[in-house]
């Protein structure tokens, strides 16, 4: 079968031959790998530029130790979390981004689409969480930054494709990339133990089984579930079909773990266009107060704090004065005296 290949992968091949440096060939490689039509006469030629880009982005690696582009590559936080959207090539990671936020990034039926970190903000309720989307984590492609944008994130959504014939060899690879960059993908909750290594970071995570609308998902989505189900929550969805998708804001809210408050001038009302500042479970009123104002630390006389916003719960507090380490709950209002 003739390989039809296309004037962009020869163009791409052309700068390969007369790339010098590392990082021009391996620049080189992923356009050609990205250009090269995707079809049974160029399995071969795929396969080889696989090979090859392994080969040198290992060694690349060697020589240079922890990438320069790291600090390039490194996502600005904004909102209450940050998100890191990590997976095989080709699963879905961008369609995921796609539903969720209002990013519009490259989408493709071929793998590696995705070269550059991508946020979007997902809405919840009041707020917002940013989520990163990444290029593919493979063997031929995992870079040293794909891997410092994950650590640090808040919470990381493993992102698996239910279609695929390779699905738990696909994961594995993640694991393993991954773990070769210190990083240990736990369950939400953390991984028992996993603490105790040196210089290992562990990353909350959720398992997100996209694809559920294809071929095959419901038989692969009971094998990932034997082989994952004690490390990781997994959650079936679709980025097509937009299934699972409707609770996904909630859960991630409450996987990292943080609070909502909202902050009032004493006597006076609530204005409910105030965002609530986001600060972690278990902060207390000094911690939001030094948040509004550093001067507050030293200022605060006390506090009154309101819960009466919790549907379904009875008042515990209206409008209560408490003292400067009382731990607050999602929803409160704080009224701050200094
Ligand atoms: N059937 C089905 N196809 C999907 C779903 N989500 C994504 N796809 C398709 O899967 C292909 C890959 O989607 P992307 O979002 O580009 O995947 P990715 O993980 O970002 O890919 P890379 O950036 O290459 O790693 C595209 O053809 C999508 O239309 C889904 O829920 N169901
Ligand atoms: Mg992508």
């Amino acid at each position: 079968m003739p390989a039809n290949l296309t004037p962009q992968y020869l163009a791409a091949e052309e700068r390969f031959k007369n790339a010098v440096t590392h990082e021009e060939k391996i620049e080189a490689l992923r356009e050609m790998q990205a250009t090269i039509p995707k079809h049974k006469g160029t399995e071969k030629l795929q396969a080889d530029l696989r090979r090859r880009l392994a080969k040198l982005t290992a060694e690349a690696g060697k020589k240079h130790g922890v990438s320069k582009a790291s600090a390039m590559y490194s996502v600005r936080r904004e909102g209450g979390g940050q998100v890191a959207l990590a997976g095989a090539p080709n699963v879905g990671k961008s369609s995921l981004l796609a539903r969720l936020t209002h990013a519009t990034p490259e989408i493709a039926e071929y793998p590696f689409t995705t070269r550059l970190p991508q946020p979007g903000m997902m809405p919840f309720e009041d707020i917002q969480i940013q989520l990163v989307d990444l290029p593919p984590i493979a063997e031929e492609y995992y870079e040293p930054w794909v891997g410092n944008v994950i650590r640090s994130a808040d919470l990381v959504l493993l992102v698996v494709d239910l279609t695929s014939d390779a699905l738990l060899d696909e994961v594995e690879d993640v694991l393993r990339l991954l773990e070769g960059s210190r990083i240990r993908l736990a369950g939400a909750g953390g991984v028992p133990g996993s603490a105790a290594e040196e210089n290992v970071v562990a990353r909350g995570t959720l398992l997100i089984a996209n694809k559920c609308d294809g071929p095959e998902a419901a038989g692969n989505l009971q094998i990932l579930r034997e082989f994952y189900h004690h490390r990781f929550p997994i959650l079936p969805v679709s980025a097509a079909a937009e299934t699972g998708l409707a609770d996904l804001p909630r859960r991630l809210f409450d996987e990292l773990r943080i609070i909502r408050v909202y902050t009032k001038a004493p006597g006076k009302k609530l204005d409910p266009s105030t965002p609530p500042y986001v600060v972690k479970a278990g902060s207390t009123v000094l911690d939001v107060a030094r948040a509004v104002h550093r001067d507050f630390e030293r200022s605060l006389k006390f506090a009154r704090v309101c819960r009466s916003r919790r549907a379904g719960r009875p008042v515990q507090f209206d409008g209560q004065m408490v003292e400067r380490h009382h731990p607050l709950e999602d929803g409160d209002i704080l009224e701050l005296h200094v």
